[in-house]
């Protein structure tokens, strides 16, 4: 085995039960540093983050600079052009929001891509497999389903798709499905987007050195862009490749470490776009390969998703998850893991060197994304197979001549996830009556104050999963549904919140409505670009009556705790501007005091959408949004004032013991 020689054994290491209180992630860290291979966690020790950087006060817009101002006295200095810190913010923040958006309209974009190709029949690897979902998503914009074939419905659905990505004028098709008082208050502001690629254009062209200097006007155009991912690009990528693959209903998984299993070929995906992941499950249960893998030895091929592409999957097939973004190079410590094959987005360019230490072989397979030192095996959709069979070929020749020490970590827990938008209207009112009556129901009579998004990443600024999981038990405990999208999901699972059962860690009013439903109190709905499902659901909850007139009426909040992505930045603007008030943990890329921070922490919501928060303790973020909550229900006419729970260490030691 090659060690990575990068940890220096005299300087003292962080425990690490204070970096993660994910079991298996601590012992594997525990055994990297034996062996002298680092991982993120002890990067992240390492790496202090530089203080102006964290704040957003420096920029590198032009080569008159880079330009370094004062955070902690903000308004002493401007750059050389005369920017001013606002100035200097907001143009950072909205190339973040360029760069997330980006990432996932470029995903939706390919879903959209594939499914032309599968529509006027070049492609026939897949085949549109939800014919229901591809119906109602066409009603949704217009466009007539009745007695027209699946191949004229789906042909005018992407034509008018495309339009989320290249219209250069207009609005995109799903505003269509924006509550109208909403989408009144974005025409008001001038915020409804064209095209993403307008919008993404638009941006980078305002954030250009001498162009927009005003944080106002910028924050206009953060929110068009936000919007165009939220409503357009990540939409887009949700509802096609339901229509491809399947809408999610409830299943049981497996997930964690534990489910790698020593006597088999294991592989793992990473990434985001489910096509890959689709044809490796077939390529996995052709009888050839396996009966290659146990030729070599094994007893089996075991395939398991880590990420989003973890997430995308099994809420549709129920493939095991083995772990969120913080474990993804943890888990090749194991020693187990055959082959790690990636697409795009949240790959580690440190997944290399792990993976080299253990012999795993790490495979790029997107054009766009390339790893110097990985093995590329490029996914073609005309041909997926190829791709998928020679990343098994792979695998077993590596499980033939394993050489490193296999230590598994036993930890494996249950969940249920896979709680589309559609089932949930299915299981709240059954198949003749489905709607969200009895949730808007049972938020007017109180029983559930409110509904939270808890979504996002893993961060090592912050111990990984405990802020997550933390966060969610005083939310339920306070009578609060939670939806999850991405690895936050995975955080909760681990900690068996995604069951029916923990139904007994929620409040009497949400514990009641869970336990008649049989539903789990946290419900994990998709991977990253899936918080679009969130959307469609406040704009289903709207719809429904009851609750106010538009997204900012409901008693709602969003919160990505661990966050550490562009994406995730994105996703909070795009949350924000609907109207949502959407805390964020970690940090926060914004000095406190300044203008901009006041415009997009309170200002925003003045103007009818939702605004920013930030906090890193969890419980002060469940604070937040649980009196953010409370404001929204008594606007609402819906309550007398209701205290928060707070958890007392009692109430922690029997929900730990739980
Ligand atoms: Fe400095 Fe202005 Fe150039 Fe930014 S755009 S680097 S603030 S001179
Ligand atoms: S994978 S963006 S770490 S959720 Fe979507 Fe997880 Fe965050 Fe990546």
């Amino acid at each position: 085995m090659e060690i990575q020689k990068k940890i220096d054994k005299d300087k003292p290491l962080v425990p690490t039960g204070e970096l993660t209180t994910c079991e298996a992630t601590q012992k594997m860290i525990a055994k990297g540093r034996l062996e002298g291979v680092e991982t993120a966690f002890d990067r992240a020790v390492n790496m202090k983050a530089c203080p102006i950087g964290a704040e957003s006060a420096c920029c590198k817009h032009c080569f008159m600079g880079p330009c370094r101002l004062n955070a902690k006295d903000p308004y002493s200095k401007v750059g050389v052009c005369g920017a001013t810190i606002d100035t200097i913010m907001a143009r950072n923040f909205a190339r973040m929001i360029a760069a997330g958006g980006a990432a996932h309209t470029d995903h939706g974009m390919s879903m959209l891509d594939l499914f032309r190709e599968v529509v006027n029949g070049k492609i026939k690897d897949y085949a549109i497999k939800d014919i229901q979902k591809l119906e109602t998503v066409a009603q949704s914009i217009g466009i007539a389903t009745e007695g027209r074939s699946v191949k004229e419905i789906a042909t005018d659905l992407y034509e008018q798709l495309e339009s989320t990505y290249t219209a250069v004028d207009g609005e995109i098709p799903f505003a269509k499905r924006v509550p109208p008082k909403t989408l009144e208050t974005w025409r008001k502001n001038g915020v409804v987007p064209r095209g993403a690629m307008r919008e993404i254009m638009e941006i980078m062209h305002r954030s250009h050195m001498g162009v927009d200097q005003d944080y106002t006007n910028i924050t206009r155009q953060c929110s068009r862009t936000a919007l165009a991912d939220g409503w357009g690009g990540s939409m887009v990528a949700t509802e096609i490749s339901d229509i491809l693959f399947g809408t999610p209903s409830p299943v049981s998984i497996e997930v964690n470490m534990g489910v790698l299993k020593e006597d088999q070929v294991n592989i793992i995906i990473h990434g985001h776009e489910p096509n890959l992941f689709e044809s490796m499950i077939e390529s996995v249960n052709a009888p050839t390969l396996i009966e290659a893998a146990k030729a070599a030895g094994a007893r089996g091929i075991n395939l398991a998703g880590m990420c989003c592409s973890g997430a995308e999957v099994l809420v549709r097939h129920g493939i095991p998850h083995a772990g969120n973004f913080m474990s993804t190079e943890a888990i090749l410590i194991t020693g187990a893991v055959d082959a790690m094959a990636v697409d795009v987005q949240c790959i580690k360019q440190g997944l290399v060197k792990v993976a080299e230490c253990y012999g795993t072989h790490l495979i790029t397979t997107n054009p766009r994304c390339r790893i110097e030192g990985a093995v590329h095996v490029e996914f073609n959709d005309h041909d997926p197979k190829k791709c998928t069979d020679e990343i098994v070929i792979k695998a077993i020749s590596r499980f033939k001549n394993r050489k490193a020490k296999v230590e598994i970590p036993r930890n494996i827990n249950v969940g249920v996830h896979g709680f589309s938008h559609e089932y949930i209207n299915y299981m709240l009112g059954g198949t003749f009556r489905g709607s969200y009556t009895p949730l808007n129901d049972n938020i007017i009579n109180g029983r559930i104050r409110g509904v939270a998004g808890v979504v996002g990443c893993t961060n090592p600024r912050v111990k990984q999963d405990w802020v997550h999981v933390e966060l969610v038990k005083e939310l339920i405990q306070n009578d609060v549904l939670v939806l999850q999208t991405g690895c936050a999901q995975i955080a909760l699972a681990k900690a068996g919140l995604t069951t029916p059962e923990a139904a007994h860690l929620a409040g009497p009013g949400l514990k009641e409505v869970c336990e008649t439903v049989g539903m789990p109190p946290v419900l994990g709905i998709g991977s990253c670009v899936d918080n679009s499902r969130i959307l469609i659901a406040a704009a289903e909850m709207v719809k429904t009556g009851g609750l106010g007139d538009s997204i900012a009426d409901l008693p709602v909040a969003g919160c990505a705790p661990e966050y550490m992505s562009e994406k995730a930045i994105c996703i909070g603007q795009y949350f924000v501007a609907s109207g949502v008030y959407t805390v964020f943990g970690v940090t926060f890329p914004i000095v406190e005091g300044t203008k901009f921070h006041k415009h997009l922490f309170a200002e925003l919501e003045t103007m009818g959408f939702g605004k920013w928060g930030f906090a890193v303790d969890p419980h002060d973020i469940a604070r937040l949004m649980i009196a953010h909550i409370d404001k929204k229900r008594k606007a609402l006419g819906l309550d007398k004032a209701r205290e928060r729970i707070l958890m007392d260490m009692s109430d922690r030691r029997s929900i730990d013991a739980a």
